[in-house]
């Protein structure tokens, strides 16, 4: 992309109504912008970044066996009617009606209607387990929306919804996405916490939120220190096995981690006050087993072996892409902007011009460009007429990992000056060199 041709608009000046740094640097970087109160544009290198993790998410629930489907943001009044959620979900829940003056409402989540779809079409157990999810926009009508998009009305969700015959069944679905999630948030470079969590209304006695450590947290959280230095599962985790995956579970969980409102103050006291942890955290994840809380007024049942109709066992599994950017953004930054994890970075290089229109220069950066672009990689050249000094403090404000610096002097010479965004080192190298660098 070449960064004269491409829509981000950068801001000079820190925006006042932001109040934490992944806000701010949202903002300035022109990743975001806001529409309406919680209600925000994904511009265009937002969108990259968006994108990068929304893949990471979907690689990891299609290897744990979760199938993605697409439901719409509205949904009539009637399903929710049937679950009794259509009063109990209270002010949060924005109701709207159509031309007829039918009930409808703008998702805030799904259960309702996943088990609509199920009992349309499943009727036995043997076509169980099924772990069904998708990712899309969700509206909660938050009484406090803030800090950009890490707490909005309008968000993005990866939503799983599992299906079991049995209770032992279903926590073997839990397990996976348990394990599931450990890798999700390892890939976006966050180290996450499993906390006993509270279910509010969407129910059921068994959860766990998925918190990171930030300051900047919404959340007050206490757990032990050793988490550090638990293995992540790897990536050939066989999710078929029943107890292997127990095994992640209990050992993920055998050490004290809650939230505030799940604390239990004398379990706390009674850890080495050494490798105690009370912090502020980020809930990334969220994720339920609420046994048969939908399918029994619903009637999602499912014949079992025993030729009876048995309602079926469900869990829900939640992940929130929109806030998991600013979450990263939060965990990852230094005094002159963003250092993105690779992982999600919105471009792997950035290639700087210093002089457009030196003959050196634009040759040796058009033959990057072409060749990293071959590669495979996702490019960002910096071919715009800005001050050397305006363009290195963009490269750095939006956090790419790697830049290339192509100046008259270097490039009359064939050399290039390679920078690590996160660590700041500089090394001058042949343009040879930095390609087998950066593709090798
Ligand atoms: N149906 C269940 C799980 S699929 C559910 O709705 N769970 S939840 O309420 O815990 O939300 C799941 C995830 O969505 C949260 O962990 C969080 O990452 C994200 N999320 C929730 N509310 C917001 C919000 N207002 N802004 C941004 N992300 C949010």
């Amino acid at each position: 992309m070449r960064l004269s041709r491409y829509f981000m608009p950068i801001l000079k000046e820190n925006p006042k109504e932001a109040e934490i740094v992944s806000h701010r640097l949202m903002l300035r970087t022109g990743m975001i912008r806001q529409q309406s109160q919680g209600i925000y544009s994904w511009l265009p290198l937002g969108k990259r970044v968006l994108d990068k993790v929304n893949a990471i998410v979907r690689e990891e629930q299609n290897r744990a066996g979760a199938v993605e489907l697409l439901m719409p943001t509205l949904q009539s009044a009637e399903l929710w009617q049937e679950s009794g959620r259509y009063e109990a979900y209270g002010k949060e829940m924005l109701r709207i009606a159509d031309r007829q003056d039918r009930p409808m409402l703008y998702g805030p989540t799904n259960e309702e209607m996943i088990t609509d779809i199920f009992r349309s079409y499943v009727k036995s157990y043997k076509n169980l387990p099924l772990n069904l999810y998708h990712i899309q926009l969700k509206f909660r009508d938050e009484i406090r929306p803030r800090f950009g998009t890490m707490r909005s009305r309008e968000f993005l969700m990866k939503d799983a919804y599992s299906f079991d015959l049995t209770k032992e069944d279903a926590i073997h679905s839990y397990n996976k996405m348990f394990v599931a999630y450990l890798r999700t948030f390892a890939r976006l470079g966050l180290r996450a916490i499993p906390m006993r969590a509270d279910t509010g209304p969407i129910g059921g006695n068994h959860s766990h939120e998925f918190i990171i450590l930030a300051e900047t947290g919404e959340s007050e959280v206490f757990s032990h220190k050793d988490f550090v230095n638990f293995d992540i599962p790897s990536e050939d985790t066989d999710f078929d096995d029943v107890a292997g995956l127990q095994a992640v579970f209990d050992k993920w969980t055998s050490i004290y981690a809650a939230t505030s409102e799940m604390h239990d103050e004398a379990a706390f006291d009674a850890i080495p006050e050494t490798d105690r942890m009370s912090a502020r955290g980020i809930e990334v994840g969220h994720i339920f087993y609420f046994g048969t809380k939908y399918s029994e007024p619903m009637g999602a049942k499912v014949q079992g072996p025993d030729g009876k109709e048995h309602p079926v066992h469900m869990g829900s599994y939640g992940i929130g892409p929109t806030r998991l950017v600013p979450a990263i953004i939060e965990a990852s930054h230094d005094e002159n902007g963003i250092i993105w994890p690779a992982s999600v970075a919105p471009f792997d290089v950035v290639v700087i011009n210093m002089k457009p229109g030196d003959e050196g220069c634009d040759r040796l950066c058009d033959s990057l460009y072409a060749g990293l672009g071959k590669a495979g990689k996702d490019v960002l050249y910096d071919d715009t007429d800005d001050r050397a000094g305006t363009k290195f403090a963009t490269a750095d404000l939006i956090g790419v990992p790697v830049q290339v610096i192509v100046g008259p002097r270097s490039a009359a010479s064939g050399e290039v000056e390679v920078k690590d965004r996160k660590t700041g080192a500089r090394e001058v190298m042949t343009l040879e060199a930095a390609m087998n660098r950066l593709v090798g």
